[in-house]
């Protein structure tokens, strides 16, 4: 059966859902024990006047982010692709890639590399990217500014149901308006202008462009808290190229950060794995101290 409901934003007992079929919106109810997110297909029961959400379809997958206590917080639903947005200014912050990276590959969700703004500071990120081919990774030097540059990014996302992430001010509702040029999703700081602060910017919302056939999620709060709690064998499992090393240390339970044997710091030592990405594997690990229930 072919889905016809879609779930684009979701209040505290009502969502916004899409009906495939004609891509109207109509808010329906929901009972309490559903817990809709962005991205759910859904089936819908009426009673009255009223539309209710009659079952969730299963997830083909989850995003999620952490809470403001490090827990882990399903943020949208069925995504197929995640772009992950970093801009020459704001630079990104030290990691920022890595622990993106990381969150995609443990919620099992494509990830995709955009450096934007590049007519501000052409040569910024071409070793960063040069890095992130090398791992497999898809990647895109974008600029608004240039609309030859946005050409190829466009194509990856038709058809295909696309989460994106990055810091406030890196140009995401910026690009998916050139991206999707029937969508308006507001650019600048928000939060700024209307004077509502943080509230505005948590709002997940679902896009759809028919002419494209392609949906999208804004989150503008998707980075605010970063990773959620995650212990250091998590956390190897979202580094790519560490993965064929994983098995051989001498402990099964190493944390790859001081045991003898451990084969991923061998792997440095050799020049398998980059330098780098392993002192930010560590950075990451330890970062989770921060959050306070530290139980690893
Ligand atoms: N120079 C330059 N400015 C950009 C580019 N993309 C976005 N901007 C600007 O950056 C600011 C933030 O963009 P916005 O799309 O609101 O970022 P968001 O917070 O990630 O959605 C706006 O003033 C945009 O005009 C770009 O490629 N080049
Ligand atoms: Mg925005
Ligand atoms: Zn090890």
């Amino acid at each position: 059966m072919v889905p016809q409901y879609r779930i684009t934003a979701t209040q505290k007992k009502t969502a916004a859902v899409m009906d495939l079929s004609d891509y109207q919106i109509r808010q329906v109810f929901f009972s309490r024990h559903l817990k809709p997110i962005c991205g759910d297909y859904v089936t819908l029961t009426q009673d009255n006047d009223d539309y209710r959400i009659a079952e969730i379809l299963p997830r083909n997958n989850v995003f999620s982010r952490a809470d403001g206590q490090g827990r882990k917080q399903h943020l949208a639903a069925n995504i197929d692709q995640i772009l992950i947005i970093m801009a020459v200014s704001p630079e990104p912050t030290r990691d920022i890639i890595n622990r993106y990276l990381v969150a995609a590959e443990l919620n099992h969700i494509e990830p995709i590399l955009v450096f934007n703004k590049i007519d501000l500071k052409s040569d910024f990120f071409i070793n960063t990217a040069h890095t992130y081919r090398q791992l497999g990774y898809q990647v895109f030097m974008t600029s608004t500014q240039q609309a030859d540059t946005i050409v190829e990014l466009q194509k990856v996302l038709t058809h295909k149901t696309t989460l994106l992430a990055g810091q406030s001010g890196v140009g995401k509702s910026s690009l998916s308006n050139l991206l999707f040029p029937t969508l308006d999703l507001k650019t600048g700081d928000l939060a700024k202008k209307t004077g509502k602060g943080a509230h505005t910017t948590s709002v997940t919302r679902l896009y759809f462009d028919a002419s494209q056939e392609a949906f999208l999620i804004d989150s503008p709060g998707v980075w605010e808290y970063g990773l959620w709690q995650l212990s250091p064998i998590e956390i190897v499992g979202g580094f790519r190229e560490f993965q064929q090393f994983l098995g051989a240390c001498k402990f099964s339970n190493c944390t790859h950060s001081h045991e003898p044997n451990c084969a991923i710091i061998q792997a440095v030592a050799d020049g398998k794995i980059n330098e780098k990405r392993y002192q930010s594997f560590i950075r990451i690990c330890e970062s989770m101290k921060y959050w306070h229930h530290t139980d690893y």
